[in-house]
């Protein structure tokens, strides 16, 4: 009956205060919630990821987050989250966390460190090499890792980058409560990107308890939201080449920034060939598995999982079948806030988000070296230019005349 009488956003609000009334104990709010089964649906179980988030206790970001979150807003943007998950998914809305894994996430990772210490002991899975910057120079880098196509951790590299503060959730809700800029957080069934602003998925992150949660992967941030370029500065004394740059403004996507709340991450994919990346996580905490780009599409699951499958089943399933199968050649790592990772061309990799709410910013970049490489896989084409064009992902042949000759000159 309750359920009823209080609606939509009104209901969302209410639950938010009886929320707040519990003060992190969930139990009084878990028994309103049980009152009847569309009370606990219409919950939409965002209101019970939220106390989620709550009873982790008033430590972590999401907690004191929602604390601070100002209601009015809280309840226009679920309007507008619901509205964007309508055009994402013509399904009822609770079938977002139809199999309840938000709840699982915790078991599921145990899960998985019990197994890779195993892996690991037995040499059939690697670690990704943690570099300490302060012990390693950038000629050593280089040689060690860049030159050698090594996938590497950078520790703490990005420690000081001024986005370990204004990117904070809470430092940017508060400069981006009134930008309503949009980024991309998915695409709808016709495959149009599907935008929200940074105020409403910070409000997204708090109230899903999604199976898959949408995830921030945006690469028009810089050009949509020139602040957020203020947090950082390319780390180019570790990564110093980029013929790419060369193309100025008329470069192809290379930068892209990535926020999503625990359990979010990116499918098993590899990058555009011949570049390289680095990733800088700059809250929370990302595991990440890397593959020898020796094996093949269907070795990692590329076509047999689809694309909305959850993070954890891929680790806890495929991973543990490729490693197997390949031993040696699957690194995994978890990043941690201020961790630059480094990518090597042709790689796999696939990310898993463990903190509550992971922001993370991305460049892709291209060496010399695999420049030139790239140039002998396309040495018997008759027409380098579009050869070029097509390799990575230019406009046009002009561009991809434009882009040789400067690189000659360089
Ligand atoms: O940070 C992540 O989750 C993955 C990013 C990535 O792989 C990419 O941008 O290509
Ligand atoms: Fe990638």
């Amino acid at each position: 009956m309750l359920s009823q009488i209080i609606e939509g956003d009104a209901l969302s609000l209410t639950l938010r205060w009886l929320a707040n009334l519990c003060n992190n104990r969930c139990s009084t709010f878990t028994l309103l919630a049980a009152v009847s089964r569309t009370f606990h649906w219409n919950c939409c179980h965002a209101v019970l990821g939220t106390l989620n988030s709550i009873a982790e206790g008033p430590g972590t970001t999401a907690a004191t987050l929602m604390q601070r979150l100002p209601w009015a807003l809280y309840g226009s943007s679920l309007r507008r989250i619901n509205a964007v998950k309508q055009v994402m998914d013509d399904g009822p809305l609770h079938a977002w966390a139809a199999h309840g894994l938000a709840a699982q996430l915790d078991r599921h990772s145990a899960e998985f460190c019990t197994w890779a210490q195993h892996a690991k002991a037995s040499g059939a899975l690697r670690s990704v090499a943690a570099v300490s910057p302060w012990a390693v120079s950038p000629t050593r880098f280089r040689d060690e890792f860049i030159d050698a196509s090594v996938p590497a951790l950078l520790e703490g590299l990005a420690e000081e980058w001024p986005a370990r503060q204004s990117w904070h959730p809470q430092a940017l809700f508060e400069a981006m409560r009134d930008e309503p800029a949009g980024l991309r957080c998915g695409e709808d069934d016709d495959g149009q990107d599907v935008l929200l602003s940074i105020a409403d998925y910070l409000a997204y992150i708090l109230a899903q308890g999604d199976d898959t949660p949408l995830y921030f992967f945006d690469f028009r941030f810089g050009e949509q939201i020139p602040g957020l370029l203020e947090g950082y500065r390319p780390p180019v004394e570790y990564f110093p080449e980029d013929l790419m740059a060369l193309m100025g403004s008329e470069r192809p996507p290379f930068r892209w920034f990535l926020m999503g709340p625990r359990g979010s991450g990116a499918d098993v994919h590899v990058d555009p060939p011949y570049t390289c990346a680095w990733n800088a996580l700059l809250h929370g905490c990302k595991r990440w598995a890397l593959i020898d780009p020796g094996l093949s599409a269907d070795d990692v699951g590329v076509g047999t999982v689809p694309d909305d499958a959850p993070s954890l089943e891929w680790f806890g399933e495929t991973l543990q079948k490729l490693v197997e199968a390949h031993p040696g050649k699957v690194q995994t790592v978890d990043q941690h806030a201020g961790d630059v990772l480094f990518i090597p061309p042709g790689w796999w990799h696939v990310t898993w988000n463990l903190g509550d709410i992971n922001t993370a910013v991305t460049h892709n970049f291209v060496t010399r070296a695999t420049f030139q490489e790239s140039l002998r896989s396309i040495e018997e084409c008759e027409d380098l230019q579009s050869a070029i064009q097509d390799l990575y992902g230019l406009l046009d042949q002009d561009q991809a005349a434009r882009w040789l000759d400067v690189v000659s000159q360089s």
